[in-house]
């Protein structure tokens, strides 16, 4: 056999040894959730027929044509017994896309569809693309809540980074066909981590938004915001408040997004989002939860202080280094609840927990007291608790 086939037998071995590689929990774990012991995508996730040409002919060394660099963060759905995950896959040109990967399991197993998803454009064709959020809404269809970047067209004359972010917007019933629906329009001049809420407030549909003054930075903006729509095609909120505020000093000091759609629980809908703040070494992106009440999903009922998850070990490394970032939940009716994270916007883990364990987790954690004393008095009171238990 030719060494050429020789080299792709061994390719395909080592993926297929990726793909089907068990990924159990990282045990004891933290009582919250679990880690898992592997990324459940990654970039040489992405088939060898995405990225090589397969014809020895037009392709004698074997060489990888089009490269994938990442595979991140990613919208997730369980649709009859299957995980679906709608990954933010880069390639090595730096344009993201979209693409599905499906399993019979909800932490391995992920395997690519054949191509990536063709999505529709509006008029004015977006740039670049990225972390989809799925939501099966209660008026039938999955939407697609995504970020469309296009270059900005104030930018002065050799500027050729400042770019808008606007929430794109698709929807379909299959994950197969796509309807492109009008970008949603809101108050704010850019537009990033927008997620729809899963059933009707007030007759209308409702929005978390994530208001913000530049690309980069949400400068007066920022926070988790709120608006209604009365339709979907087009999309427009009127009005934005803010649900989740940005707070000096904490782990949203700079800004905060929502991470997928909340998932209504007996006490209430149970929010999973990002949190950045600032360090010497940069921005540090952390996941935080929180919680809003039934009949008002803008009004906060228990914030716990502090990360849920922050990055760890290898995920602490990548592409933007000290990231960790979640777009994707997964609620199945047993209650087990699975959070996709993406670490340093390079692969992407799942953490697995309940239903249960987090509503615990959100109602008895400890509230932000703002301050280093009232944080030590938080402790103390937990310490002289504890210590007379050991006594
Ligand atoms: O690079 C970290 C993250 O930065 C952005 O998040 P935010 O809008 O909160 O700044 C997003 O581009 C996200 O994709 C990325 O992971």
């Amino acid at each position: 056999m030719s060494n050429w086939m020789e080299q792709l037998k061994s390719l395909a071995a080592k993926q297929e040894e990726l793909i089907a590689r068990p990924n159990p929990a990282v045990v004891p774990g933290n009582g919250i959730f679990y880690r898992h012991e592997h990324p459940v995508v990654t970039a040489e996730h992405a088939p060898l027929y995405w990225r090589y040409d397969l014809n020895p002919e037009t392709n004698p060394h074997l060489m990888e044509r089009i490269g994938v660099n990442a595979a991140f963060n990613a919208g997730a759905i369980e649709l009859d017994g299957k995980f679906y995950l709608m990954v933010r896959v880069e390639g090595a040109d730096r344009k993201s896309f979209f693409a599905v990967a499906e399993s019979d399991s909800p932490t391995e197993g992920f395997r690519f569809w054949d191509y990536p998803v063709l999505l529709p454009e509006t008029e004015d064709p977006d740039i670049n693309v990225y972390d989809m959020r799925l939501v099966k809404h209660e008026d039938g269809y999955i939407y697609g809540l995504f970020c469309s970047e296009r270059k900005d067209p104030d930018a002065p004359k050799g500027d050729t980074s400042s770019a808008v972010a606007q929430g794109g917007i698709v929807r379909t019933k299959d994950l197969k066909t796509w309807e492109r629906l009008p970008d949603l329009k809101t108050p704010s001049p850019q537009q990033r981590n927008v997620v729809l809420h899963p059933e009707f407030v007030d007759g209308k549909y409702a929005f978390y938004t994530r208001p913000q003054d530049g690309f980069i930075d949400t400068g007066a903006g920022g926070g988790i915001g709120w608006g209604l729509s009365e339709s979907m095609n087009p999309a427009v909120v009127p009005r934005e408040s803010i649900v989740d505020e940005k707070v000096y000093h904490t782990i949203k000091e700079v800004k905060n997004g929502q991470g997928a759609a909340p998932i209504k629980t007996p006490k209430g809908w149970l929010h999973i989002a990002h949190g950045v703040r600032n360090t010497a070494a940069g921005l540090r992106y952390v996941i935080y939860a929180f919680m809003t009440d039934l009949n008002d999903p803008s009004k906060v009922i228990h914030a716990p202080a502090g990360h849920l998850i922050a990055p760890e070990g290898m995920e602490r490394v990548g592409d933007v280094s000290n990231v960790v970032f979640t777009n994707g939940l997964i609620a199945r009716d047993n209650g087990e609840l699975y959070i996709y994270y993406a670490s340093s916007d390079t692969r992407l883990h799942v953490a697995s927990t309940t239903i249960d364990k987090m509503v615990d987790y959100v109602t008895n954690t400890p509230e932000d007291g703002l301050r280093s004393r009232a944080s030590v008095e938080t402790r103390s009171a937990l310490i002289s608790k504890n210590l007379e238990l050991m006594n």
